[in-house]
């Protein structure tokens, strides 16, 4: 068993899509460990997209990821932080397979619906800044 952390991002809460993203959560296996309705402050969007300072988009990323509530959880299956990012397909939604959660619900390449993280290591960074101090469920 492994962990991912996946969130909500503010056009998809926006859109109405919140119970369908976390059916799917379900459907596909996963057990959430945590789960949270928040919103970032932009110096919260800003230290949790770091990695991405350099790249051009970051300033509008930002702010987007700010701009509204989103979805933040921690969830548990086999082969976690693989399986979420095959669920929620490529980052540019018109480039994501069919039944992909981009591709059924995501606006353009930036307003693209979920987050997922890209590895074990980074999963465990990104459940402790949404939920540090927390007990995970178990
Ligand atoms: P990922 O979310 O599929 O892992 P990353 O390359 O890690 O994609 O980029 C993080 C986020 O930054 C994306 O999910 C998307 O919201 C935004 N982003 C990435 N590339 C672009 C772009 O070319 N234009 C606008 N926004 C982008
Ligand atoms: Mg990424």
């Amino acid at each position: 068993m492994s962990k991912t952390f996946i969130m909500i991002k503010p056009d998809a809460v926006r859109n109405k899509h919140v119970g369908d993203i976390i059916a799917r959560i379900e459907k596909e296996g996963f057990k959430i460990l945590a789960l949270k309705y928040t919103k970032l402050a932009e110096t919260d969007a800003k230290e949790f997209y770091k990695v991405h300072k350099e790249r051009p988009f970051y300033g509008e990323l930002c702010k987007d990821m700010a701009a509204g509530p989103i979805v933040v959880a921690a969830l548990e299956r086999e082969n976690a932080v693989l399986h979420w990012r095959d669920v929620i397909g490529a980052t540019d939604p018109k480039e994501a397979k069919p039944n992909t959660i981009r591709a059924l619900y995501a606006e353009s390449k930036g307003a693209n619906s979920v987050h997922g993280s890209d590895s074990d290591e980074n999963a465990i960074s990104e459940i402790t800044f949404f939920f540090k101090g927390m007990e995970l469920v178990n």
